[in-house]
């Protein structure tokens, strides 16, 4: 496409489809016309890959999962549909911002973190492998909260980014499906029909997700949750004005709002509601796309794999046994045969607080069949393996592990470690019956997002050295490893990093009011705030290092600037504390005179995919601290590292694959393994001991104690203290001694800048394979088992 045809086709839609002229058009009206404009060429493309799934016959795989953390769409879809030229081109000759445009574009932050994140990072791989595929969600009206501080604390504003149009889905009022909840069963013999006392309808919402070179498209397509009788007539003409709207306004609260609680189970009803929601509708869709090309429910497994991200929609299995043997009349077994080797299931935590289970009460109550057809299910893996006692029915409540586990020929970790914890832990007895069940597929990022997009002068540089095959075999990167030893090409690496350096500076600076020395190492440390993800070990080295700088200003230290970004859960009072903790902590230390040359802490509110995209390729240290054992993967250590960061980190999740890659000797490694901390754990007193022989631990904590950072409410951060010297589950003073040894390499090291930079680029050149298409080929041959469509190169024609 030329510039000419770019201009003209972004006018036409400015016109025809915004209603705006030139003269009166926002930079939001020029936005969605360039996104018509894009979207033009992408809808060709999709249907062409639509066309050929059915044309070929070709098994497809859903990807079911309750968050998609997507992010912005038009620059993603302007790279991988290679339009950057024309459409800057064209941005210039209509005298338009192109950043301006770009940061226009609200966050689709259907999903809270890594799950989600992963999800919408499996969508572009599969688009770009040319792997049918479609990707079913939630439409949440408001997605994750917008996080704002208000005297350091944090405050949640609701997201609105349904508020004004949005470019990217077409509504299809015709794939409309209802969902029943409650009511009675009425059996007869082993079968049973449903009669549920309240139905809503779900509305499908489909966004195009195009691969790298516009070689192939699939679907996302989120649901919308509406009521069965929209607006009540009758009773507004009688003057019940308020009643008249009630069922839309109860069937809507179901499509309302993500849940903001990452790692934590609420067992709230809507949750339960939401789940199945958006199970049910996808399954129908499924099985209607499939009864429509085929007649003989058998061959599903051939044509469809189900992946279900987490336990979130595990009710597919019993959703699935019920329509195939109660509505479709297949023998029971039979059916629960059918259902498992067509579905498999990704564990993402072995965090016990975050293992879904729903009482049996209300479960009974909402969906009474499926409650049934969950004991028969019970009943027959008991049979079938002789057992007695591993039943996802138990104690009261339905432990969705457990029933995903049974329901799924394959279930997966996110990272070795994680894998082999699933082994011996959760999973341990169900592991020991089915020892072929749980494989590991470690988790990948998308490069074209992640470092394509994100860091234009790294991509170039390497572009302009291995050429552009990296972008869809990221493997190449490896060729990057001769020119590390090159200092000419090493100082131009340097200089990429440092430009993005202050780019960030420049932002700092202009939205936070705080201004940092783009030669300081920049130390970042973003993803949800959580205890066991350790952002308080960093603030406590982060205020041992002020400490030490104050004790002796003049010593030549190590200027640093620590970059915090994450959201807490609102009801997580300690994480919470964390986030304020950390603010007051930049108010006082950004401030001091002594040591505001060496420290600075800068806290951006509202960490979401756009910030980690502004904030990654500027940084020096990657923080990945988790107490091991507890982080299944991570996928921002991945990230980091791609964008040429070192890392500073535990022994966990995909951490340990990271160090492999990288080589131990460029990988900032300090603390306890997993195995470790759960012995040490268990000895009384870990916590106590560890500070008795840490003065340098004893006085950050004493310190923050004694309100230091909060002298007009000294007891501010009791709740952190306390529980750090009393029971600290998490090691962090345990821990914290062998991390303040591995930041004081960190230091030393970054004083040797081209050796620095060496290991950097060594990153860069041997984290390829991290990348999500690695991770999409795995799921393919060990868990789906399907191929991809050869794709035709549409660049070179
Ligand atoms: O999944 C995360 C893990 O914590 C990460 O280690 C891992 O890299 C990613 C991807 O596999 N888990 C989550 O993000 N979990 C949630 O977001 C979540 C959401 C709702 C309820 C429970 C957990």
């Amino acid at each position: 496409m030329t510039s000419a045809e770019m201009k003209a086709a972004i006018l036409h839609h400015l016109v025809y489809t915004q209603g705006k002229d030139a003269v009166t058009a926002k930079t939001y009206d020029w936005r969605m016309a360039l996104s018509y404009a894009v979207r033009d060429k992408i809808v060709d493309r999709w249907f062409e890959a639509t066309r050929r799934a059915y044309a070929e016959k070709r098994k497809r795989v859903y990807y079911l999962s309750l968050e998609f953390l997507i992010g912005r769409l038009l620059k993603d879809a302007i790279i991988n549909m290679r339009l950057e030229e024309s459409v800057l081109d064209a941005l210039k000759d209509l005298g338009i911002e192109w950043e301006e445009i770009i940061e226009d574009e609200p966050d689709a932050a259907l999903g809270n973190g890594g799950l989600g994140r992963l999800a919408a990072c499996f969508m572009e791989s599969q688009a770009t492998l040319g792997l049918p595929a479609m990707g079913y969600g939630i439409r949440y009206e408001n997605g994750l909260f917008r996080q704002r501080f208000e005297d350091g604390r944090q405050v949640e504003e609701p997201e609105d980014w349904l508020n004004q149009a949005h470019a990217w889905e077409f509504a299809r009022p015709e794939v409309s499906i209802d969902i029943g909840f409650g009511g009675h069963v009425q059996e007869i013999g082993s079968r049973a029909n449903w009669y549920p006392s309240e139905v809503l309808i779900a509305r499908a919402h489909d966004t195009p997700v195009i691969g790298w070179k516009g070689r192939w498209g699939n679907t996302l397509r989120l649901w919308e949750a509406r009521p069965m009788h929209g607006f009540d007539l009758a009773r507004f003409n009688r003057g019940d004005h308020t009643a008249a709207a009630e069922p839309e306004a109860m069937a809507r609260t179901l499509s309302r709002v993500l849940y903001p609680d990452d790692h934590t189970e609420q067992g709230k009803e809507l949750r339960l509601k939401q789940e199945f929601f958006h199970t049910a509708a996808s399954i129908r869709d499924i099985l209607r796309r499939f009864e429509s090309e085929y007649d003989d429910l058998r061959l599903l497994p051939k044509k469809a794999a189900i992946q279900i991200n987490d336990t979130h929609p595990a009710i597919a299995g019993p959703e699935l046994v019920r329509i195939l043997h109660d509505e479709r009349g297949i023998d029971f077994e039979e059916a629960v045969g059918i259902a498992r080797n067509t579905i498999s299931y990704t564990n993402h935590t072995l965090l016990p607080e975050a293992l879904e289970t729903w009482g049996e009460a209300r479960m009974g109550r909402l969906l009474p069949r499926h409650m049934q057809l969950i004991d028969r299910i019970d009943d027959l893996h008991r049979r079938e393996t002789g057992t007695h006692d591993l039943n996802a029915h138990h104690d009261g409540k339905v432990h969705m592990g457990t029933l995903g586990f049974i329901m799924a020929h394959k279930v997966n970790g996110v990272a070795a470690l994680h894998t082999e914890l699933m082994k011996s832990t959760v999973f341990k007895d169900l592991h020991e019956l089915h020892p072929e069940k749980i494989v590991n597929e470690t988790n990948g990022v998308t490069p074209r997002r992640w470092l394509l997009s994100c860091n234009p002068r790294l991509s170039s540089l390497i572009t302009d050295s291995i050429g552009d095959n990296w972008v869809d075999h990221a493997e190449d990167l490896k060729k990057l490893e001769p020119f590390t030893e090159d200092a000419g090409w090493i100082e131009k690496f340097t200089a990429a990093k440092h430009a993005n350096k202050v780019d960030l500076s420049n932002w700092i600076a202009e939205t936070l009011e705080i201004s940092v020395d783009p030669d300081s190492i920049f130390d970042i440390q973003v993803k949800r705030i959580h205890e066991y993800k350790r952002q308080h070990m960093n603030l406590l080295e982060t205020i041992a290092y002020w400490l030490e700088i104050r004790d002796n200003p003049n010593a030549g230290w190590t200027p640093r600037v620590k970059i915090f970004g994450g959201k807490a859960f609102p009801n997580y009072i300690y994480a919470k504390e964390m986030v304020h903790l950390a603010n007051d902590m930049a108010k006082v230390m950004n401030s001091d005179p002594l040591t505001s040359r060496f420290l600075k802490v800068v806290f951006p509110p509202n960490y979401n995919v756009s910030l980690a995209e502004r904030l990654i390729p500027a940084a020096d240290l990657s923080e990945q601290i988790s107490t091991a054992g507890k982080e299944a993967s991570g996928t921002g250590n991945m990230k980091f590292s791609l964008n040429g960061a070192l890392t500073i980190g535990t022994l966990d999740g995909a951490n340990v694959e990271i160090r492999e890659l990288v080589g131990a000797e460029n990988f900032f490694l300090f603390g306890m393994t997993a195995e470790e901390v759960m012995t040490h754990r268990a000895e009384a007193g870990h916590a106590a001991r560890a500070i008795a022989a840490d003065p340098r631990l004893a006085r950050a904590l004493e310190t923050i104690r004694s309100g230091g950072f909060s002298p007009e409410e000294p007891g501010r951060y009791h709740m952190i203290t306390d529980n750090l010297t009393h029971h600290d589950y998490f090691m962090v003073c345990s821990d914290f001694t062998d991390y303040w040894r591995a930041q004081r390499d960190v230091d030393a090291a970054f004083a040797d800048k081209a050796e620095w930079a060496r290991v950097a680029a060594l990153n860069t050149a041997r984290t390829g394979w991290f990348s999500s298409d690695r991770t999409i080929r795995g799921y393919m041959r060990d868990v789906w088992d399907v191929e991809a469509a050869p794709l035709v190169d549409l660049a070179a024609e």
